[in-house]
């Protein structure tokens, strides 16, 4: 990874000084709206509660969804669908496509491989627009690697509930991720193909889903710039999950899979690619996957890239275990900085600690599982926890810093459990 956060605060000021004279792009929509947008993304508003949806009970699933959202898999939050932790239990390293949470602003589109085509174009190209077709861009080298895709908003209902804070957006508990084996072909051999010139700043793919309209302003289709130095390091664009071609709600025909970062940069159902010499803004970077509040600037801070540090376990909220008898408890930890290097367990509410079993060889973008005992004594509520550490050194804290948008959450999560 080359571009650390620091670098981008820094390319993020030109970007912004750039923008302010008028020399950076926000093609899409109006300068006004997105001023406006970033001016309002620093109050809090109430979260978007889970929905108590109709449909569920007759037929499980949402609208805008292709695959089946069975109560026992899935919680179902507005158009998102929140993997339930319990139901990883007796899954493996990667999560089954059936079981892998939806994140769609909108619905999700149906796109024809046969006729469908990347369009790379801007004047970060040496050309014209450069088109690959489906069967163009599968003929290219492949690689495959295994990467979570991870929610900025993973965890955010906790800075409510265990932090009394007020925060805007999905509320997701644990379950925004999944991980998975993605096979595809590196963005930076497209781009290359295309014909990227060294002048190229930034690169910003776009979905083929419908235009997302927030609060009454049309803030166009789904996109967010990469700095070119991310774009040309370890991202892909994946055309399979897990051996098999990419299901429709998770970007089918082609999606981004960009490692350890932000769940948003991975653009699903990818229909062109615009690189330029100048630097590009979006409502994804600029009022929206930024940190606002207190503790930040106007602007907020500096387009969120990295992933943070989680552990959950894979149990239901308030699960029920018998008092005088040994339980296997298991659960999964990963950070988006570095490989995750420790996890330890509480049992007494965060009294005592011990160290988990690691399952995994920890690597980078993925996660880990891991397993403790627990023979509980005395019967009624308990609460337990889990603690990683990364090899940065970097621990999950106490308490998050509050951001009004309820992004990267990475305190210890206490989570309930009853003694019968
Ligand atoms: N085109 C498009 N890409 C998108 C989105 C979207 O709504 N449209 N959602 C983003 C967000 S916020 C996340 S967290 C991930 C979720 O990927 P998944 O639905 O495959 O789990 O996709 C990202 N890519
Ligand atoms: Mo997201």
């Amino acid at each position: 990874m080359t571009s650390a956060p620091r670098s981008e605060a820094a390319y993020d000021r030109l970007r912004l000084r750039q923008w302010t004279r008028g020399d950076a792009a926000s093609a899409g929509i109006d300068r006004r709206d997105l001023l406006k947008l970033v001016a309002a993304a620093s109050v809090a508003a109430p979260l978007v509660p889970a929905a108590a949806s109709p449909a569920s009970a007759s037929q499980p699933g949402l609208p805008g969804v292709v695959k089946p959202l069975p109560p026992e898999l899935f919680t179902l939050r507005g158009t998102n669908a929140e993997t339930n932790f319990a139901a990883l239990r007796d899954t493996g390293l990667l999560t089954p496509a059936d079981r892998f949470f939806v994140r769609n602003h909108t619905t999700t589109p149906s796109v024809d491989p046969a006729r469908w085509t990347l369009t790379v174009w801007g004047s970060g190209l040496h050309g014209g627009p450069v088109d690959f077709s489906y069967d163009a861009l599968r003929a290219l080298p492949s690689v495959t690697r295994t990467a979570f895709i991870e929610c900025a908003g993973n965890g955010r209902s906790y800075f409510t509930s265990q932090q009394d804070q007020q925060v805007s957006g999905t509320a997701w508990t644990l379950g925004a991720i999944g991980t998975a084996r993605w096979r595809g072909v590196r963005l930076a051999e497209v781009l290359r193909r295309a014909g990227i010139d060294r002048h190229a700043v930034d690169v910003l793919p776009r979905g083929l889903d419908a235009e997302v309209v927030s609060d009454g302003t049309n803030l166009g289709r789904v996109r967010r710039p990469l700095p070119v130095s991310k774009a040309m390091d370890d991202v892909l664009l994946a055309y399979e999950m897990n051996g098999e071609p990419l299901p429709p709600d998770h970007g089918a025909p082609v999606r981004l899979i960009v490692p350890s970062w932000v769940g948003i940069a991975n653009i699903k159902w990818v229909g062109d690619i615009e690189v330029s010499a100048q630097p590009l803004l979006s409502p994804w970077n600029t009022s929206l996957y930024r940190l606002f509040g207190p503790g930040y600037p106007a602007e907020g801070s500096a387009p969120l890239t990295g992933q943070t540090l989680k552990s959950a376990f894979e149990l239901a909220p308030g699960a029920s275990f018998a008092a005088g008898r040994r339980h296997l408890i298991t659960g999964r930890s990963w950070s988006g900085g570095a490989p995750v290097r420790s996890v330890d367990v509480s049992t007494d509410g965060g009294v005592r600690w011990r160290p988990a079993r690691l399952r995994d060889e920890p690597r980078t973008g993925s996660w880990v599982r891991w397993t403790a005992d627990w023979s509980p004594r005395r019967t009624g509520p308990g609460v337990l926890l889990a603690r990683a550490t990364d090899r940065s050194g970097r621990v999950q804290p106490a308490v998050t810093a509050h951001n009004t948008q309820g992004y990267l959450f990475d305190a210890v999560v206490r989570h309930a459990v009853n003694v019968v």
